[in-house]
């Protein structure tokens, strides 16, 4: 079968931004292609690239059929903004419900992103926050859906963050001050689809973190 689409993006290393692009893609059972010659700040400024992106950014998506954007079932199409992307695939295979909810609050998850480039004490702010969003009642397994349900966009894009700050920032005994976020980061790890996508290496040492 044809893959789903073609990601523009790094093929050496899965890049932090396409961590839930790749895991709604794996939960949702399509295949992504990413071009094994795809040069990070060289294919994506070439006129080609800019004709179909015009910022030029990874990942930028290209998709096969534009059946239902409504413009014929081969004419190709193309999105921009990881967050774009990542709805799309996840709106495009049989795990829809689960990925995107069945309501709307479910889906402004998805759209927070807040650990990119902040201080330890927003950091601090941000992983409290959701310490005590899984905590609620006996323990939630997941930010919006039921247990039994597996795990929405919205785990996939903050496991992403968790990963993110437990691989560069936050090393063992700094997760275990989060015991509600470190639970929810192995869980999602157990998905067989998501395992490789969200294993570490893990921080060993940290850095001393810069004054605000
Ligand atoms: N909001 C965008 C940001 C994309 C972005 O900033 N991509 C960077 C790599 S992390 C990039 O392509 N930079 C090259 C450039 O802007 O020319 C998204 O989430 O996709």
């Amino acid at each position: 079968m044809a893959p789903f689409g073609t990601l523009y993006t790094l093929s050496d290393r899965v890049h932090p931004r396409t961590r839930k692009i790749l895991g709604a893609a794996a939960l949702n059972g399509l295949e992504l292609e990413i071009p094994a010659n795809f040069e990070a700040r060289v294919t994506n400024k070439t006129p080609e690239f800019l004709a179909k992106f015009p910022l030029g950014q990874i990942p930028s998506f290209e998709g096969r059929s534009s059946a239902s954007l409504g413009s014929g079932s081969d004419s190709p199409f193309f999105l921009a903004e990881s967050s774009a992307i990542a709805q799309y695939v996840a709106d495009s295979g049989p795990r829809r419900e689960q990925l995107l909810g069945r309501d709307a609050a479910a889906r402004v998850e998805p759209a927070v992103d807040p650990g990119e480039g902040k201080a330890e004490k927003d950091l601090r702010r941000w992983l409290e926050r959701y310490e005590g969003h899984l905590k609620r009642g006996d323990g939630r397994a997941w930010f919006v859906n039921a247990e039994a349900e597996g795990p929405s966009l919205a785990d996939l894009v903050v496991g992403g963050t968790v990963l993110l700050l437990y691989s560069t920032y936050m090393e063992a005994g700094m997760r275990e001050e989060y015991p509600h976020v470190l639970g929810f980061y192995e869980r999602l790890k157990e998905i067989p689809e998501l395992t490789e996508l969200y294993s570490g290496p893990l921080l060993e040492k940290r850095k001393e973190p810069e004054e605000a």
